[in-house]
């Protein structure tokens, strides 16, 4: 404690996945100062304008602290907890008894993966209730991501990432990290470690229709939307053509990559050129730039994750990482080393998996044992065994943030009871019937259980909380417990946790991890190794490093699959390429533009935009347009314009620019809000996904992943679109 009564207090960020190490200056119970750490392994004093400015989110005066309850005029009254806790329990126990625990769903946001409490609770709830209705805000980021990594390697979660602390070669397809600070790769100071492997004389391709932040700083190569898979396949084939796949690599790790030229018979250079826009010597320069180099990676995001083909897309990355010899090499694909084994921790509850069922009325199937946000409203609206009557959220603002939002916003109005735990109001618990108030990271004690796993430096960190919990705040997995209890379950799918649970023992998520973690590869074994435990890293608070750099030569030990072999040959990829292959990408004349996500240094998806520091000028979303596509439409720069969809129609300003390529327009997503966060509110804008679409037929059939960019619009002069509509 210094002079002036204040202390520092170490913790990591928890609202993207790079999660940085953080000092927090307290006094008494106020959040005086949050700054970068330097002593934390990946990244060393960063911090974004977001953890600086968090203190904002707890002190906000639009926050909820009290339980709500919606009143018959739709406007929210404060009720104490066990008035809020004991009418849900009542409530939820009368619909069980109607109509079946299956009848009860979660929904888990995007905020969960730095909320260790409330994921094993929300997941514990699920497998107790043995529900189907369990969805993520994966169903519209990353699904094909966990699809790829059961069929290739055995588990959802071995999810290879670049080595870029080593690598000599990225090549970054549909991401933007200079602005998102990495996803599904946790390397700290990104920036500057991608600006290294050009100062070591190594290269960074980014391939993207736009020329984002990441792209403007290295090699920008633009291509359609959409055009990633055939980009892809081109490239394989280019590499198995002129025989530059790395044999030994691929004889040591796979199995079936003699499947690989029957898969790509139907690739040709003409198509490949027209669906990517990219001259296919351009095509056969990069596959053949990638082979040759001694340590490179691909990488793919978002921008290769929400197509109508990411499956394929992510099948595709990591089979051309695989066949140049890329994956588990230093400065190539490397896997994560964490300090919780998650991929044992879900194989022991069999969490993990891919279609051992299919969602009720679309026939989906499952990945992970959830299903895909795209089904919810016709979950809700379907009658029969297992229709959907009550949901939980937790952390998601799915009215926004999911495909079709404005149809999932109307549909939870049919439920006969929504809870939402949120800090806020928003344009989805409006529709709730409680909004329970959870304390937020700084209020909490964190251990990374997401980032955790795709760490550039492997490291463990668990750090008490910061500061008390403002209000009537409650931890995320308290409140979920408190729920279970009320209708006589034990939030575990633990059969263990579930007979103490009946003797009225019930573990905290923070006593089963320690456990589960001392007994991991990393842990103390309880004192039989010099290892981690929860209480030592209580003691360390800026995290320890487990290695150096992440181990290669692995992969037969983290392949989950027969011999450690990964499984090249994929008859559900073959089914997609022919899917591809056969499917018409013709523009069409009604809607010739092609429609793409853009995110933004300010703003975290759909929340952070009640923050004046964060939200100052003009932050209404801007539709970007190239100049060549502005002129025939003779759009004014700053005009308000119509963008339609099959799906909707939403008005914007424009901003005409040459950051797109023609043909491509940019739309800053997850904005146009409504409820309680008044700044946000008043900000206003459209909102994107009410152009997208939640059809069965709209999302990438493997993984039932929501298709949200490359979508297909046309633009025009608000009196324009007026009066052809009338
Ligand atoms: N500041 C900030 N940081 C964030 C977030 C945020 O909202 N703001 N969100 C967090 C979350 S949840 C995630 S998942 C990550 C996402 O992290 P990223 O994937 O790095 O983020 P995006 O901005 O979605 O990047 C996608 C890129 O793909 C491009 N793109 C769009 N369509 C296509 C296409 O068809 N093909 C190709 N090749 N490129 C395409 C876009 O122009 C964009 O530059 O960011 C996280 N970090
Ligand atoms: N068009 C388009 N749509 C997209 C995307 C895109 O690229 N384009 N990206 C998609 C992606 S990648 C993602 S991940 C999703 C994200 O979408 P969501 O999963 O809906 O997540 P967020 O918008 O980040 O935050 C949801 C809510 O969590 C609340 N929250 C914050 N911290 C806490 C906490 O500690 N506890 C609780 N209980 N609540 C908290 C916030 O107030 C906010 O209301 O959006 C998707 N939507
Ligand atoms: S980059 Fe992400 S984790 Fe780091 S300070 Fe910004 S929001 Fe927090
Ligand atoms: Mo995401």
């Amino acid at each position: 404690m210094n002079q002036h009564g204040s202390v520092e207090r170490k913790t990591f960020c928890g609202i993207c996945e790079a999660a940085c190490g953080v000092v927090v200056t307290v006094q008494g119970d106020e959040v005086l100062k949050i700054r970068g750490d330097v002593d934390h392994p990946n990244s060393k004093g960063f911090l974004c304008p977001k953890g600086a400015a968090f203190g904002a989110v707890r002190d906000d005066p639009d926050r909820v602290l009290k339980p709500l309850q919606r009143q018959p005029d739709g406007s929210f009254a404060p009720v104490s907890w066990d008035t809020a806790l004991d009418d849900i329990g009542a409530r939820l126990r009368g619909i069980i008894k109607r109509h079946g625990r299956e009848a009860i769903g979660l929904h888990l946001g995007n905020p969960n993966g730095w909320n260790y409490g409330a994921f094993m609770w929300l997941l514990g709830m699920a497998a107790a209730l043995k529900t189907q209705h369990l969805y993520t805000a994966s169903s519209v980021d990353i699904n094909n991501y966990w699809v790829v990594g059961e069929l290739l390697y055995g588990h959802n979660l071995v999810t290879p990432f670049p080595d870029i602390a080593h690598t000599q070669f990225l090549i970054v397809l549909g991401a933007n990290p200079v602005v998102t600070h990495g996803s599904m790769m946790t390397a700290g100071r990104v920036k500057e470690q991608m600006a290294a492997i050009v100062e070591r004389g190594g290269r960074v391709v980014v391939i993207d229709p736009r020329r984002s932040e990441t792209a403007a700083q290295f090699e920008w190569q633009p291509m359609r939307p959409d055009g990633d898979p055939w980009l892809l396949a081109g490239m394989l084939k280019t590499i198995l053509d002129e025989d530059l796949a790395d044999q030994d690599a691929l004889r040591f790790q796979t199995r079936g990559a003699e499947s690989l030229p029957a898969l790509l018979k139907d690739v040709t250079p003409q198509r490949v050129a027209s669906e990517t826009g990219i001259a296919w010597a351009d095509v056969q320069a990069l596959a053949r730039a990638f082979a040759w180099s001694p340590a490179a990676a691909l990488y793919g995001r978002c921008g290769a994750s929400l197509g109508p083909f990411s499956t394929l897309t992510n099948y595709l990355i990591n089979v051309l990482n695989i066949a140049t010899g890329n994956l588990d090499r230093r400065g190539g694909m490397v896997f994560g080393q964490p300090m919780l084994d998650t991929e044992a921790f879900t194989k022991l509850f069999k969490v993990n998996g891919y279609d051992r069922w299919r969602t009720r009325v679309d026939g989906i199937p499952e990945v992970m044992g959830t299903s895909p946000l795209a089904t919810l409203p016709r979950e809700i609206r379907t009658p029969g065994k297992g229709q959907l009557r009550a949901l939980l959220i937790a952390s998601g603002n799915i009215a926004t943030t999911s495909c079709a939002s404005g149809d999932v916003g109307a549909a939870l109005d049919e439920l006969e009871l929504l809870i939402s735990l949120d800090p806020y109001i928003t344009e989805t618990n409006q529709h709730a019937h409680y909004i329970l108030p959870p304390t937020l990271w700084l209020e909490r004690d964190g251990m990374p259980i997401f980032s955790q796993m795709h760490a550039g430096v492997p490291y463990a960190q668990w750090a008490p909380a910061s500061v008390a919990p403002r209000g009537e705040s409650r931890d995320d997995w308290w409140i979920i417990d408190e729920i279970c209890k009320r209708i006589g379950i034990v939030p575990s799918a633990s059969k263990a946790a579930q007979f103490l649970g009946k003797l009225g023992i019930r573990l905290s998520p923070a006593t089963a991890v320690d456990l589960f973690m001392r007994i991991g590869p990393a842990g103390d074994w309880f004192g039989l190794k010099a290892g981690i435990s929860r209480r030592k890293l209580f003691g360390q608070t800026s995290g320890v490093v487990l290695a150096a750099e992440p181990a290669v030569g692995v992969s037969r030990k983290r392949v989950h699959l027969k011999d450690g072999l990964i499984a090249l040959a994929q008859p559900l990829m073959a089914a997609e390429m022919a899917r591809m292959i056969t499917r018409s990408s013709a523009d069409d004349p009604a809607f010739p533009l092609r429609l793409i996500s853009m995110r933004e240094l300010r703003s975290q998806n759909s929340w952070l935009h009640n923050v004046p520091k964060l939200t100052t000028g003009d932050r209404r979303p801007h539709l970007r347009i190239h100049p060549d596509d502005a002129r025939p439409l003779a759009l004014i720069d700053g005009e308000e314009v119509s963008i339609r969809s099959q799906s909707g129609e939403i008005t914007v300003p424009v901003t005409i620019s040459d950051e797109v390529m023609r043909g491509t327009v940019a739309l800053p997503h997850n904005w146009g809000h409504g409820g309680g966060w008044r700044r946000a509110v008043a900000i206003g804008g459209g909102r994107y996904n009410d152009l997208t679409s939640n059809a069965a037929t709209e999302i990438d059939v493997p993984s039932g992943n929501a298709v949200l960019n490359g979508l297909r619009v046309r633009v025009a002069k608000r009196c324009v679109e007026l009066a052809a509509a009338s």
